[in-house]
């Protein structure tokens, strides 16, 4: 277990239902505990355990959501 923050660059949100959208699709990944974006900014601060958690995962459940990682 090595819980760690990263803060990544969400691009496309343009209203408080894709930030949820992109919250929820984070925090559903298994290691990931916590997931907060802010609207104007695109930054997004993720608390995850890095040993279950890769960018690549991370990059996945944002465009799931369908949104990009910038
Ligand atoms: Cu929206």
């Amino acid at each position: 277990m090595a819980i760690e923050e990263k803060e990544i660059k969400v691009v496309g949100m343009h209203c408080n239902s894709c930030v949820n959208a992109v919250q929820l699709s984070l925090t559903d990944v298994d290691g990931i505990e916590d997931a907060k974006a802010d609207l104007d900014s695109g930054i997004t601060k993720i608390k995850l355990d890095s040993d279950k958690v890769s960018d690549a995962d991370i990059e996945e459940a944002v465009e799931e959501a369908g949104f990009s990682v910038e």
